[in-house]
């Protein structure tokens, strides 16, 4: 039988990456965002079958009302990529944002758990399952000014560990991968399309590309039953960590 990946956040970037990369292995999609137009696009590069579901994360009753009725033929989901979040704006935390600290939390922390609830009935009925969490370096270590972006991925860390314990007893596993700088339109959202600042995150560095963490997310749901990644970290080689960068 075709297995199903659903991968939230599919419009761009590491998400995108993920629909591709599933796809390319054989699985059919569920892809999930709120630019339906990137949706369709996505489906119409995929040689597989993909479901496209437009819906805002934050929205905890759009989430449950359609993650809730998926058509019979795609409920059995093998594989739930959590991917969708961002970070916004980057300013000490006495002079950040209170709405862009609200949508971070919202999205990453909120959103992430409406869309895991939503679609664990389906796992544990079936007793399998594997729910992976998109942290980050920033989940790791805290750095200036990454105050509450750091927070929600440390509590990604946190929900990822609950949930790995909690979900024992029905055999889902639960690997959370945090990687350091991805070029992707992270740091173009970040900054509010300021792109010069967002492409000076990656000056003198070879970042990490979308497809090197669809690569390893993917490698982490090819072993066997009885082994699961828990946590897994991935910088470029020219990252340490959330703090420490070699710039050529
Ligand atoms: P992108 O900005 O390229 O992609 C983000 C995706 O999230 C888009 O598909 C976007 O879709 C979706 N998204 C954002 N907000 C919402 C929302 N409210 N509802 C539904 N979907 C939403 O960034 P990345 O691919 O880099 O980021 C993906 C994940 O990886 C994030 O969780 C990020 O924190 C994490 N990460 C990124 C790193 C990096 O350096 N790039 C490093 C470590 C972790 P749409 O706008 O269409 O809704
Ligand atoms: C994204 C990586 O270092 O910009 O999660 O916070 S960083």
């Amino acid at each position: 039988m075709t297995k199903i990946v659903l991968v939230t956040g599919a419009t761009s970037g590491i998400g995108a990456a993920c629909a591709r990369k599933f796809s390319a292995e054989g699985y059919n999609v569920i892809a999930t965002g709120r630019r339906a137009d990137r949706l369709d696009e996505l489906k119409a590069s995929l040689k597989t079958d993909m479901l496209p579901l437009v819906f805002d994360v934050q929205d905890k009753a759009a989430v449950f009302q359609t993650l809730q009725n998926l058509p019979k033929a795609w409920q059995p989901i093998d594989v739930l990529v959590n991917n969708a979040g961002l970070a916004l704006g980057r300013d000490y935390f006495d002079e950040a944002s209170l709405d862009d600290w609200e949508t971070m939390i919202d999205t990453n922390v909120k959103g992430l758990l409406y869309v895991s609830r939503a679609i664990l009935p389906l796992m544990t009925a079936r007793g399998r399952g594997h729910i992976i969490n998109l942290g980050s370096t920033a989940g790791k270590e805290v750095y200036e000014k990454g105050n509450v972006y750091c927070a929600t991925k440390f509590s990604v860390a946190a929900i990822s560990q609950a949930m790995r314990i909690d979900l024992l007893r029905h055999g889902i596993k639960v690997t959370a991968i945090h990687p350091g700088a991805v070029e992707t339109e992270f740091s173009v959202v970040r900054f509010k399309g300021d792109k010069t600042t967002a492409d000076s995150v990656y000056a003198g560095i070879e970042p990490l590309v979308a497809e090197d963490v669809a690569d390893t997310i993917y490698y982490t749901t090819t072993l066997p039953d009885h082994v699961c990644i828990n946590d897994l970290v991935m910088t470029c080689t020219q990252q340490a960590n959330s703090m420490y960068m070699y710039r050529k």
